[in-house]
């Protein structure tokens, strides 16, 4: 499974939902029409990557533990030609987009060398760019030493950008997949794709865990993902209970656009910090340091420091909960500090210097904070990466016919999923809560929010006779006063409140 290769597919109902398949073959006429105009010829081929709605496993991806998203039915398009690059000169992209605020560029590929990325640039096409140097640093370690295909290419995507359903993943997931594919790579395997495109989105500078590129390759109509990331990363697919009432998933935006690249600093990069050191800290004080690096994008990560936490121990291993649960405890024993610690307290608690902290977590993907909350967020990913274990084993384990009451047990861990992100991790905001709560009241047993918080989309779990319900306070309580452009078509309420199932993950499209 996790060595599984991305799909090559040659016609639209093997990507889409039947009652999709209209408008989505209007759309990509339109993207054919427009690469025709723009470039005198069809594409060769069209590389597709979904967005992803994450269900629960908030913040803990790259903690290395367990998550459960899967994909959307929206999604991005790179269509591509190859052109042959003249001798001697440099490989050119020439990048367009269907939608016209995307001005098109034109830029030259270094022979040698990485594609450059400029971060104060926030050029859209920085995404592609990100795919296209992660593809030709993958081909060349594999021994490749061609020169890279010249590209006419045209995007067009359905994600809205920074809503939390990872609009970024999708795209950089589907430049690498069409930089790949361009260059001669016949087939590809999920996994690989996934790890270049989790390394590749950080050149934007974001230090992003593996959570949403896996669910974008990985995904598969109607069924949601088992995300683990140790020993190797793998995605493990399975269906939803089957439920009377059913169950549905409605995705609600709050319009507040989270642009993780302005605030990496003191919010996602700032909890990859805290948590790091979280576990670095505790590793200390309770004799089982230094932690090893374990593929955490600092290095360690809080569940590295739980393997080694209980090898240390001996014996028989405890179960997973079990383990987890005295992690959790052992955390609020030992990091007592409620106010949050300095750099300077750190560090001399890990007997090292606060320029050598700086140095190793904080110079990269540069942090700012007086105080560095070790043990709220370390409570947070040891309780979500609790709950994700107890969701999952209701998932798997669901009766036939599972009742309501069965619906409530897996909603209320979204909803305490909700609480502790914004108690503990500080990733909610007002307009996330609020939205939570008016599902809530109007039927949703499970509302959270989805993706890395602070503005973005929220996800809820509502039986399926409710649904109208919950939109309709959503309508009222929520849009009509904040956001009344999201009432004046059925369009424009589609992308504010979306009910999803979920969709096929990245391919290859040659039916052209
Ligand atoms: P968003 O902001 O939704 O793209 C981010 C990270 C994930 C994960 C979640 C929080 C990227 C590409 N993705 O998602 O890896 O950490 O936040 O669970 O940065
Ligand atoms: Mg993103």
């Amino acid at each position: 499974m996790a060595g599984s290769l991305v799909p090559q597919v040659t016609s639209l109902d093997e990507i889409y939902a039947p009652e999709a398949l209209l408008s989505q073959g209007q759309r990509w006429n339109q993207l054919a029409e427009k690469f025709q105009s723009l470039y005198g010829k069809a594409p060769d081929f069209i590389a597709r990557a979904p967005g992803r709605v994450n269900i629960i496993g908030e913040h803990i991806d790259y903690m290395l533990y367990e998550v459960l998203p899967m994909a959307v039915a929206i999604d991005l398009l790179v269509a591509v030609a190859v052109v042959p690059t003249p001798q001697n000169a440099e490989p050119t992209i020439e990048i367009a987009n269907l939608a016209d605020k995307f001005t098109p560029k034109t830029f030259n590929i270094p022979t040698q060398g990485h594609v450059e990325i400029d971060n104060d640039d926030h050029h859209w096409t920085n995404y592609f760019k990100c795919g296209l140097r992660g593809a030709l640093e993958v081909l060349r370690d594999d021994g490749w030493d061609g020169i890279p295909a010249s590209l006419q290419i045209l995007v067009h995507g359905t994600i809205p950008a920074g809503g939390g359903l990872s609009s970024s993943a999708a795209f950089t997931c589907a430049s690498a997949l069409a930089v790949l594919t361009a260059n001669g790579q016949k087939e590809i395997e999920k996994s690989k794709l996934v790890n270049l495109a989790v390394v590749s989105e950080r050149f934007v500078g974001v230090n992003s865990g593996g959570m949403d590129q896996t669910a974008s390759v990985f995904g598969d109509k109607d069924c949601a993902l088992y995300v683990s990331f140790v020993p190797e990363l793998q995605a493990k697919q399975f269906s939803f209970p089957n439920s009377n009432p059913p169950l549905s998933f409605l995705i609600a935006q709050t319009y507040v656009t989270a642009d993780k690249k302005d605030t990496a600093s003191i919010h996602y990069n700032l909890r990859v910090v805290e948590t790091t050191l979280a576990a670095e800290v505790l590793a200390k004080k309770l004799g089982v340091g230094p932690l090893p690096s374990d593929n955490g994008p600092l290095g360690s990560s809080l569940s590295g420091l739980q393997k080694r936490y209980f090898e240390k121990q001996g014996g028989e291993l405890p179960n997973v909960v079990a383990q987890l649960e005295t992690m959790l405890n052992v955390a609020k024993q030992n990091l007592d500090n409620d106010e949050g610690y300095t750099k300077e307290e750190i560090a001399s608690i890990l007997e090292t210097t606060p320029e050598a902290l700086t140095q190793k977590y904080m110079t990269r993907f540069p942090v700012r904070a007086e105080k560095f909350q070790l043990r709220k967020r370390a409570a947070h990913v040891y309780s979500e990466s609790l709950r994700v274990n107890k969701f999952a084993q209701l998932m798997m384990n669901a009766p036939e016919n599972a009742s309501l009451s069965y619906l409530e047990e897996m909603g209320q861990l979204m909803n305490e999923s909700q609480d502790s992100c914004r108690d503990l991790f500080n990733c909610s905001c007002e307009e996330l809560d609020l939205l939570c709560d008016i599902a809530r009241k109007a039927g949703s047993v499970g509302s959270r929010l989805t993706g890395a918080g602070w503005g973005g989309c929220s996800v809820h779990l509502i039986p399926e006779d409710k649904v109208k319900l919950v939109e309709a306070a959503l309508r009222e309580g929520y849009y009509k006063d904040k956001y009344p452009s999201a009432l004046q078509s059925e369009e424009a309420w589609r992308e504010a409140v979306v009910v999803s199932k979920p969709g096929r993950g990245a391919v290859v499209f040659r039916g052209l």
